[in-house]
């Protein structure tokens, strides 16, 4: 299902920036975090309270098709607040590049959750960095492609 309606871009402008170029090139451009290789993926989802169209940039961990979205905000003390969004709706749509999917997403805990974070920090090292600068347990969730 497309997420449609107003969308309000992010206040962080080097986050509304990359969201910009990533959707404006069609998924050519913009789809690394700054500074580095390392590639993204666009998430849109709509918000708790407003159901505005909000669209977050987050690092590219994937395994069979699914992916994972890592609550990290550089390891500061709150979680960022698309975490409490997608527990409220849990549709998505998942730019990678190119393609685009809709997807739901489901918080992981346990097992299931600590297989998916050694994969979170094998494609993006500074997760671990990132745990050890909070006491909150970083929030994860898988997206599935919606069936
Ligand atoms: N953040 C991560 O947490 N993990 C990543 O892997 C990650 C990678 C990444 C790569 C590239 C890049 O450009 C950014 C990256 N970020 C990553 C940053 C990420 O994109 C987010 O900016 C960051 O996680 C902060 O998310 P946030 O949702 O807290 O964003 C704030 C700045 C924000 O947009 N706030 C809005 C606002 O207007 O203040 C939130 C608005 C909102 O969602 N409101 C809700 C609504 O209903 O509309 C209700 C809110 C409520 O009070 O319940």
């Amino acid at each position: 299902m497309a997420i449609d309606g107003e969308y309000v871009p992010s206040p962080a402008s080097w986050v509304r920036d990359q969201v910009e170029a990533y959707e404006g090139s069609g998924g050519r451009q913009g789809t690394t975090l700054r500074d580095t290789e390392l590639p993204v993926v666009i998430v849109t989802n709509r918000g708790a309270k407003t159901g505005a169209v909000r669209k977050t940039p987050l690092m590219r961990v994937e395994h069979d098709g699914s992916y994972l979205a890592v609550g990290s905000k550089g390891g500061a003390p709150q979680n960022p607040v698309w975490v409490y969004n997608l527990r409220a709706n849990p549709d998505v749509e998942l730019q990678d590049g190119q393609d685009k999917w809709s997807m739901t997403a489901r918080e992981l805990t346990g097992e299931e959750r600590g297989l998916w974070w050694e994969r979170a920090v094998a494609a993006f090292p500074p997760y671990a960095e990132y745990q050890k600068k909070t006491t909150r347990l970083i929030p994860v969730f898988v997206l599935e492609k919606t069936q």
